[in-house]
């Protein structure tokens, strides 16, 4: 019989964090309540939340490395919204949030979740904060919950 592995997403006495970006902040506040909803339906207490607000998506992976650091959450949920516009500035802040939040949890240990929205317009960034795609918040919120209870159950099976 194989040993298998498999996260619940029970919230109840864990920690987390939320790292949100204020730019494009119509769609980021709905990525942070979805996020946070998530989070307090599946049972965490709402004291062991901690939202942290950044200037931009790019800033978003050196604020979650210095929280991931700390040690004090089990688990970070980024989210922001990046969108394409005109400008090439949008290759650059979405390549290196990615890689960054990537970074943190490979160096770290500690899980992250990524909520940043990468899109062509502002309506299609709505339509994944809730209007009509989902909310891509809750669903980073639903991977940061099942990753702490996998990452909770590899540590102690490190100590037996
Ligand atoms: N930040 C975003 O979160 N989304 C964007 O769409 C965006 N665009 O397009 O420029 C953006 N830029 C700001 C960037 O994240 C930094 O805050 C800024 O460059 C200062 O370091």
């Amino acid at each position: 019989m194989p040993r298998i592995i498999e996260g619940t997403f029970s919230g109840e006495g864990r920690r987390f964090a939320i790292v949100v970006s204020r730019f494009n902040s119509l769609v980021t506040r709905q990525l942070l309540d979805g996020a946070e909803d998530c989070l307090v339906r599946h049972g965490t207490d709402e004291k062991n939340i901690t939202i942290v607000w950044c200037p931009g998506s790019f800033e978003i992976p050196q604020v979650a490395l210095q929280l991931a650091r700390k040690g004090s959450v089990d688990a970070i949920i980024c989210v922001g919204c990046v969108i394409r516009g005109e400008t090439p500035h949008f290759d650059y802040v979405a390549s290196e949030a990615a890689k960054g939040v990537a970074q943190v949890a490979m160096e770290t240990g500690v899980p992250v979740a990524f909520g940043i929205l990468t899109t062509e317009t502002l309506e299609q960034a709505l339509e994944r904060a809730g209007a009509k795609a989902g909310n891509k918040g809750w669903d980073a919120a639903m991977t940061a919950l099942e990753l702490a209870s996998v990452s909770r159950q590899l540590s102690a099976g490190k100590k037996a």
